[in-house]
């Protein structure tokens, strides 16, 4: 007894102002500003799940990211319902990379984490410039039910510059069961800029199994690259050290 006590005491002692005051080695996540008003992108998962288990058919929804007002942060909207009956909360994040053509979720890595906090000790609500910039639900708020869930947040640290380090539109959505089983993932399509929908924005990859529904207009631009958004790669203000961050993920 004692001495579990003495070892938890130190233990606190040892590691409770870096657990009470996380942050990522670089800091703080900065407040993303310039985003280009008026675009959109949206992630909606496939029709099937990535997990083999066994659920009632994949869990449906979508994630809209919209640049906030005066180009402030991200404005999310985030949908999902057919939610599985057990397995909860369920958490869902910004992950570094895409979703390959196989809809392989393991192969989107870990989560956007610009600044290289880890996914331990889990995120303080109440301080979410110190949470991983991907973990959404984290900063947010988990799914607690299998009731259809529906949010609407803007998240100041994540960006729709192209070239910035917290650039989310190349990389991708995960839905996870509380134990981080990924179910599901999807890729971020352009879904308007100023009111203009490009490319087929209603039409999405079926992620896996590919013989799902097949998208009538070619799109190449199913997924992102902003080509049409010439005055947005505005890199100058933003984060050079991405690849390093992406390099750390890959070994988590
Ligand atoms: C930890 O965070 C608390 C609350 O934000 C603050 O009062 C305290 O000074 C911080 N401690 C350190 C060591 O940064
Ligand atoms: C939308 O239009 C506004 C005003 O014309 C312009 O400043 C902005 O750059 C445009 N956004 C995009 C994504 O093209
Ligand atoms: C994760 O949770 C799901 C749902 O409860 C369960 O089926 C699965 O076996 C769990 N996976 C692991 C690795 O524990
Ligand atoms: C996601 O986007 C990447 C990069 O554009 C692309 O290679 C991949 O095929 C897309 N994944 C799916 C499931 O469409
Ligand atoms: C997904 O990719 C991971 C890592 O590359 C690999 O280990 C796994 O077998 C793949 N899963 C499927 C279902 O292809
Ligand atoms: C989920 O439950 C936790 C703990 O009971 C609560 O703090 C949180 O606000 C709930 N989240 C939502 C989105 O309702
Ligand atoms: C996404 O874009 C950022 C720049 O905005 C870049 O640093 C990163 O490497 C890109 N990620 C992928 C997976 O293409
Ligand atoms: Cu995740």
């Amino acid at each position: 007894m004692r001495v579990s006590n003495i070892i938890s005491i130190s233990a606190i002692g040892a590691s409770g102002v870096l657990a009470q005051n996380a942050t990522g080695q670089l800091g703080d996540a900065a407040v993303q500003t310039g985003n280009p008003i008026g675009l959109a992108v949206k992630a909606t998962l496939p029709e099937d799940p990535f997990w083999t288990g066994s659920i009632n058919g994949n869990v449906k929804g979508s994630l809209t990211a919209t640049s906030g007002a005066g180009g402030v942060g991200v404005d999310y909207e985030v949908s999902f319902s057919n939610l599985p009956t057990e397995g909860g909360p369920f958490i869902y994040h910004i992950h570094v990379a895409p979703v390959p053509e196989n809809g392989n979720c393991t192969s989107t890595l870990a989560h956007l984490d610009q600044y290289i906090r880890g996914e331990d000790p889990a995120c303080d609500i109440t301080r979410p410039e110190s949470c991983q910039q991907g973990d959404l639900s984290g900063k947010y708020g988990h799914i607690n039910g299998s009731a259809p869930f529906t949010a609407k947040y803007n998240d100041p640290y994540t960006s729709l510059v192209e070239g910035a380090g917290a650039y989310i539109a190349n990389r991708s959505v995960v839905f996870h069961f509380a134990n981080k089983t990924r179910i599901s993932c999807a890729n971020f399509s352009v879904l308007s800029t100023n009111g203009t929908l490009p490319a087929s924005p209603t039409s999405y990859p079926t992620g896996g199994s590919g013989s799902g529904s097949s998208t009538s207009t070619p799109s190449p631009s199913s997924t992102v690259p902003l080509t049409g958004a010439a005055g947005v790669l505005n890199v100058v203000k933003n984060f050079a050290i991405a690849p390093v961050v992406v390099a750390f993920l890959a070994l988590m």
